[in-house]
């Protein structure tokens, strides 16, 4: 009776861990471009950078998993076989050669085998692609490069970092008088009674008026510089975080696979509303974008702003309203 007991007791909370666990891991997938009260782990990756980096961060988990057991074996066989009780008189040596070296070649062999992926890792994400050569000879089954994206070249964007806003340039957007595409990404949210109301689509300090709009499956280089402090231009889910300095300018690259709205928030401490500049990035079709990048230049920043909101990735009916 007892056996059984415990036995169901042992199920149902076996049940709960099981419940627990669908329930973070789905409400992970839910909302995959933003934080979420209470989830576990990165958010879901949205370019191959994060894919790596993600990957990269479970290989170390279960290393550092393994150590700490391994490490708690240790302390627990010593608390039970070598204590006053079982083991009254220790001996007295203090040295052991074989002991000594496996204690410190095996560290390093585990430190050797960490860093091979992640300095493949940093290569991967620092260094700028040659699209040319992608275009001409690159493998289509090769998951780190994208062929086709190569062939239409790099679409270049410049976040400038304001006490406390973005200024986004679009060096190949020109005007009518030669000028880049450049707006201001104010906070909707600023922690006063003014603020805009919170909706799913306007999330608490993450939500911006004018938000950075992108293609997806394209090389975007991104390029950060600041106005005044230090910022850091950041997006999670694209595994991109760069420090934008005043009088330079700092660059990288990332190119994301889904569409969707991504945020991101100021990543170094530049000032009393450092916690107000978030980074709102809506990637969509290459159609959407021509025709966001259209309006943009009419001067119409609020319709072109309405028009990327209403797109979402399953809105097919927008997109077929488009194609006609
Ligand atoms: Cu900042």
């Amino acid at each position: 009776m007892y056996l059984w007991l415990l036995q169901n007791r042992m199920e149902c909370s076996l049940r709960y861990l099981l419940a627990f666990i669908t329930a973070v891991l789905s409400s992970a997938a839910a909302f995959a471009a933003e934080p979420t009260p209470g989830a576990l782990g990165f958010q879901e990756p949205a370019t191959r950078i994060m894919e790596r980096v993600d990957g990269f961060h479970f290989f170390v988990l279960i290393i550092i998993t393994l150590i700490s057991i391994f490490v708690l074996a240790l302390l627990l066989w010593i608390i039970v076989r070598y204590n006053k009780r079982r083991n009254p008189v220790p001996r007295k040596f203090s040295h052991n050669t074989l002991v000594e070296v496996v204690w410190t070649v095996v560290p390093v062999i585990i430190l050797v085998i960490i860093a091979a992926p992640s300095f493949s890792n940093l290569f991967y994400q620092e260094n700028e692609p040659d699209l040319e050569a992608i275009a001409e000879s690159g493998d289509l089954d090769d998951p780190n490069v994208f062929v086709e994206a190569a062939e239409q070249g790099w679409i270049t964007i410049k976040a400038q970092g304001n006490q406390w806003n973005w200024t986004y340039f679009y060096k190949d957007v020109l005007d009518d008088g030669g000028f880049p595409l450049e707006f201001v990404s104010n906070p909707l949210h600023v922690g006063t009674s003014i603020d805009a109301p919170v909706t799913p689509d306007r999330p608490r300090l993450l939500a911006v008026d004018y938000p950075m709009v992108i293609p997806v499956n394209r090389y975007i280089r991104y390029e950060t510089a600041a106005s005044d402090v230090i910022h850091s231009w950041t997006v999670p889910a694209f595994g991109v975080k760069t420090d934008a300095v005043p009088g330079r300018l700092n660059s990288g690259w990332f190119l994301v696979t889904k569409e969707g709205t991504f945020y991101g928030q100021c990543s170094e401490l530049c000032g009393k509303n450092h916690a107000y500049m978030p980074i709102e990035v809506r990637v969509v079709s290459q159609e959407a974008y021509d025709r966001w990048v259209e309006i943009m230049l009419s001067g119409d920043f609020d319709a072109a702003t309405e028009f990327v909101q209403t797109i979402t990735p399953a809105d097919e009916s927008v997109r077929l309203a488009m194609a006609e």
